[in-house]
């Protein structure tokens, strides 16, 4: 495959760039921090998605080296925003891991020291696992992300909802955040929304309190949805009715407006 035997040039090349997607504050519409979404610029095919990548890096191990540089960008980028930000208050960043990352032994170490030499305390930090990626994971899996929620960093199950996972599982995981799919979202276009979606959402939301863990929601596109989203007790939201990914700096301009 083309693109696969092109990654390890593209990172030495530098062709990889992050385009950030800010998390807002349902109750009051603050701006809170980003998620950081690898892209590629290809020389020949323009702008590639992380879907057309991380499947490869992941099958080939690129991604550890290919996470580690994520990481360390998006760490950096969050300390020039809280230092351009002042008193508007601590952006924080979100950085998706992937299961491969999870096994790699030096995921610990990377991440204190990435943090370390930014600057920036574990607690800006959010590392994104996927709920299909602890399905059933063993206490091994699970000791690096423990070391690193005992540091502060906060541990979020990303497309909750889609894993079919044991709900009275998630109590031996150690998150701080639920990441609610865009499926969710999508039930709530109309207004009122179904009432079994309703139902649904408003159960996760119970239960996930219940157990101290906070509740983003993705792929908000509309008023209606973050109002009723909000209503039914959700944190923070993140879609294209904020806005859409983009460069460090328009994230800097939202955070400002509702400073
Ligand atoms: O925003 P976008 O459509 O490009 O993101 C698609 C998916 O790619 C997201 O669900 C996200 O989980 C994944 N993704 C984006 N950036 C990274 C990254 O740096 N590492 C990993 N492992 N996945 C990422
Ligand atoms: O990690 P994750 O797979 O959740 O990454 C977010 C993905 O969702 C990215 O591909 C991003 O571009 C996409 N996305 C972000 N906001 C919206 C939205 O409001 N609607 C839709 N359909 N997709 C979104
Ligand atoms: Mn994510
Ligand atoms: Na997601």
């Amino acid at each position: 495959h083309g693109l696969t035997t092109a990654l390890p040039a593209a990172l030495e090349r530098d062709e990889f760039f992050i385009e950030y997607q800010p998390l807002v504050h349902l109750g009051d519409g603050s701006v809170r921090g980003a998620e950081a979404l690898v892209r590629w610029l290809h020389p020949q095919h323009g702008v590639l998605g992380p879907d057309r990548f991380i499947p490869l890096a992941e099958h080939t191990g690129l991604i550890v080296p290919l996470g580690r540089w994520v990481l360390e960008q998006s760490v950096r980028q969050a300390r020039e925003w809280r230092e351009r930000h002042g008193a508007a208050g601590p952006l924080r960043i979100n950085v998706n891991l992937s299961p491969c990352q999870l096994t790699h032994p030096g995921l610990v170490q990377d991440t204190v020291d990435i943090l370390e030499r930014a600057g920036v305390e574990p607690d800006a930090l959010c590392l994104e696992v996927t709920e299909s990626a602890l399905i059933g994971a063993d206490d091994d899996l699970l000791k690096p992300l423990r070391r690193l929620a005992e540091m502060g960093v906060d541990i979020a199950l990303d497309d909750f909802g889609t894993g079919y996972s044991n709900l009275a599982n998630l109590r031996r995981l150690p998150v701080s955040i639920l990441k609610l799919d865009r499926s969710f979202t999508q039930g709530m276009q109309q207004f009122p929304a179904d009432p079994v979606d309703l139902k649904i959402v408003e159960g996760i939301v119970s239960l996930a309190h219940s157990l101290d863990l906070a509740v983003t929601v993705e792929g908000v596109e509309t008023g209606a949805q973050a109002e009723q989203l909000r209503i039914l007790g959700c944190d923070t939201a993140q879609g294209w009715y904020y806005a859409r990914p983009g460069p460090p700096d328009r994230l800097h301009d939202l955070a400002l407006v509702d400073a």
